[in-house]
């Protein structure tokens, strides 16, 4: 049974009236996502809702990106259920249903532990963890959900090594359909190796979750991300923008952008912006698109692992039958068969004196 306690009871269910810049044109248009617009009717109701794990280095904008796409699912009838998973997080912009922050005190375990505020946030993520199997009972109690958001905090090293990264999006994905959202600060990324260093995190968090994976290139309202679609789609577009730097960094950068080409070719990315509502439309049908993805890889895959496991078990199970017969063998003992009930056949197999009054089938000592 689901611990409701871990959930804050409606603060979701109302419709958020804005996101950052309430009156901006996007969301108070209402623009409705082709891939998903008109879905809901064709599709089975008990249809599963879609995981949206945002994550990202610190600041790039995931809290304020998640509160409008909040903003926006509520505008197009299909509002979200709403995870938060930053302990540390002094204010949520959005109505979390569930918030780590009303089980861990992040506070309380850096000093419980003696931690500095990145142990705090890893150590109270894993504490959280451990009541994870919770979270996806309150999910999946849910019905005509379309989407799960969950905002994480910026220490992204969470989900490249920590346990509690790893438990989380293996619990999602076991139960949900599930996509991960890297952000990107665009602004911040113009440089070739302040991009091609987001580019290597964001591999990392694909090697580990092995989930279907999309750029979020943040802030197009400050910088376009025209350039990373560039440099993503041609490396020698990249190169030029380093060729005037000799550094060894620049050169690793150069190497690399040709490793990544199978990297970015298998990539979904969009450009969004968080104040502006710009991209919504596109941010879901890429989250849609991964969505497919996921039935066709990732599903298959822990459809695959599960059959190994029940083969490996069964495997396992007549390995110890098979002893157990042989032990019973060689200790020279009769095989005893158990029975339910008494078959019809009961007195020839079992009873030595077919003309023994005693017919309960034990031989009398
Ligand atoms: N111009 C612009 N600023 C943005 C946008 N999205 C977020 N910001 C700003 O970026 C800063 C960080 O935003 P947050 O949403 O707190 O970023 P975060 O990734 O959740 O940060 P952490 O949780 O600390 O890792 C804030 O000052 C936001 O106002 C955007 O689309 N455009
Ligand atoms: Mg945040």
């Amino acid at each position: 049974m689901a611990d409701t306690s871990l959930e804050n009871e409606v603060k979701n269910e109302e419709p958020v009236a804005s996101g950052t810049e309430p009156t901006t044109p996007s969301d108070a248009e209402g623009p409705e996502p082709p891939s998903t617009s008109g879905r809901a009717d064709a599709e089975p109701k008990k249809k599963k809702p879609t995981v949206v794990l945002i994550v990202g280095m610190a600041g790039t904008g995931k809290t304020t990106l998640l509160q409008r796409l909040n903003s926006h699912l509520h505008t197009v009838g299909k509002p979200p259920y709403v995870v938060n998973l930053d302990p540390a997080v002094t204010h949520v912009p959005y109505g979390p249903n569930i918030d780590i922050r009303d089980t861990v005190d992040y506070k309380n375990v850096m000093k419980q532990y003696g931690l500095g505020p990145n142990g705090g946030i890893l150590t109270s993520c894993n504490l959280f963890a451990t009541r994870f199997d919770q979270v996806i009972e309150l999910c999946e109690s849910k019905t005509d959900l379309d989407y799960i958001l969950v905002d994480t905090a910026g220490q992204i090293e969470i989900f490249t090594w920590s346990a509690s990264g790893a438990i989380i999006t293996e619990a999602f994905a076991s139960s949900f359909p599930t996509v991960v959202v890297y952000i990107v600060d665009t602004p911040r990324c113009t440089s070739p190796q302040t991009f091609m260093s987001n580019m290597l995190q964001a591999v990392s968090i694909l090697y580990k979750t092995k989930l279907p994976l999309i750029l979020a290139f943040n802030k197009v309202d400050v910088a376009k991300h025209d350039f990373a679609i560039e440099w993503m789609e041609d490396f020698e577009k990249f190169q030029e923008a380093i060729d005037s730097d000799s550094s060894y960094a620049a050169s690793l950068s150069r190497s690399l952008c040709m490793v990544l080409d199978e990297f970015y070719r298998k990539l979904q990315s969009v450009g969004v912006s968080a104040y502006t509502g710009e991209g919504m439309p596109e941010f879901f049908e890429a989250v849609a698109g991964g969505a497919r993805e996921y039935d066709s890889t990732y599903k298959v895959e822990l459809e695959r692992r599960k059959a190994n496991r029940a083969a490996e078990e069964e495997k396992r199970k007549k390995a110890m039958m098979d002893k157990l017969k042989n032990d019973v063998k060689n200790s020279g003992e009769r095989e005893v068969p158990l029975r339910k009930g008494v078959p019809d056949d009961f007195e020839d197999q079992f009873v030595e004196e077919p003309d023994s009054d005693d017919d309960d089938g034990y031989e009398s000592g």
